[in-house]
């Protein structure tokens, strides 16, 4: 069993890819709308929560959200996490309105770069934008990413119901494209189209909610054609791609078989096959999923350079699950890329 020390002293570093922040003024938006009910069910259901549970896990969440500093790197020394990649938490900026939206990405951007400022080795981040302004988006990407030195854009799904294989939003996806730094495809609650047959039997969150919907909308970006028109896009995805991966078979007869007899208008064939995307523009992290056999068969099938290690900091603050990923039967070798080298060149990280 290894130490959760950070250092390297086992052989590799540990850098986790989905950790999540949330300034403290975007948290008092999340009361407001709470209040006056103009979020979506999926944001009342997740937020409800979260902001107004005594209970001591969201307690604690909502303590540890807000922290860039002396808790949350004790956290990461206590179990071994060398490094985070911080994104804006879920749904970030996507369940404001547009002005909103624009000032609170801003806002928490320069938080975000600021904590990497005065914990370079411990702390990277992806930057925030207003996808309701689609233009706006495109500048602050640039600004976070050049003037800042943020590493990616955090996109937490849906955006007041819309998707990112709508054509409006492709320049965002353009700009990530041209700057070189990956897309994290974060979940979101389902949309209030989707959400009702979930939220009523109590499933519309993280214990499955989430992968509807982040796996939909994953699926329409590559159904889309988003990889062939951004052929050097980069996509990650947690909670180990979702379950996408479990269902790149069945994905591929059934869409190569849809396409070919003409079925939908919408359904253009594409350049090659869905798994093929997943081999080439997408990674997945293990966020959520600190289990053997689902790690391993997604290294198995995606290739052993695709699957990395994320936390899902303070969600999934548990000590037990580094252990776990520690102790995958692989290589020595094979864990430093899993939890380290995949992720310094995916994200551009000097530790
Ligand atoms: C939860 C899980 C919340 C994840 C999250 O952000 C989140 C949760 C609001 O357990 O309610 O990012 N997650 O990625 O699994
Ligand atoms: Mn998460």
């Amino acid at each position: 069993m290894t130490e959760l020390s950070t250092g390297g002293g086992i052989g590799y570093r540990r850098v986790a890819t989905e950790e999540a922040f949330a300034p403290a003024e975007m948290l008092e938006h999340y009361v407001k709308l709470l209040r006056n009910g103009s979020g979506d069910k999926g944001f009342d259901s997740l937020w409800g929560f979260y902001l107004e549970s005594q209970a001591q896990r969201p307690r604690d969440v909502r303590r540890r959200l807000a922290d860039l500093g002396d808790e949350r790197l004790s956290d990461m020394d206590a179990t071994g996490i060398d490094h985070q990649v911080l994104a804006l938490t879920s749904p970030g900026t996507q369940i404001l309105d547009t002005a909103t939206a624009r000032s609170i990405a801003a806002l928490a951007n320069d938080a975000a770069a600021q904590a990497v400022r005065d914990h370079p080795t411990r702390f990277s981040a992806l930057a925030a934008v207003a996808l309701q302004d689609p233009e706006s988006a495109v500048a602050e990407l640039e600004r976070a990413v050049t003037k800042l030195g943020l590493r990616g854009l955090i996109v937490n799904s849906h955006v007041h119901g819309e998707y990112l294989d709508d054509p409006k939003f492709w320049p965002v996806l353009e700009a990530a494209e041209r700057l070189d730094v990956p897309v994290y495809l974060h979940p979101n609650t389902p949309t209030n189209r989707m959400i009702e047959p979930l939220l009523e039997a109590g499933l519309d969150g993280a214990v499955f909610g989430f992968a509807v919907e982040t796996s939909t909308h994953l699926l329409r970006l590559i159904t889309a054609g988003v990889f062939d028109r951004f052929p050097r896009l980069k996509l990650v995805v947690g909670h180990l791609g979702e379950a996408l991966p479990f269902w790149l078979y069945r994905l591929d007869y059934m869409h190569t078989a849809t396409v070919r007899a003409q079925r939908y208008e919408v359904l253009k064939p594409l350049q090659r096959k869905i798994s093929d995307y997943f081999r080439s523009n997408i990674w997945v992290t293990t966020s959520g999923m600190a289990w053997e056999p689902a790690i391993l068969f997604c290294r198995d099938v995606l290739g052993a350079d695709r699957v990395l290690y994320a936390m899902d900091y303070p969600y999934q603050y548990a000590p037990d699950e580094v252990r776990a990923q520690d102790g995958l039967s692989i290589s020595l070798d094979e864990r430093r890329q899993f939890f380290e080298t995949t992720a310094t060149e995916l994200f551009g990280i000097s530790l």
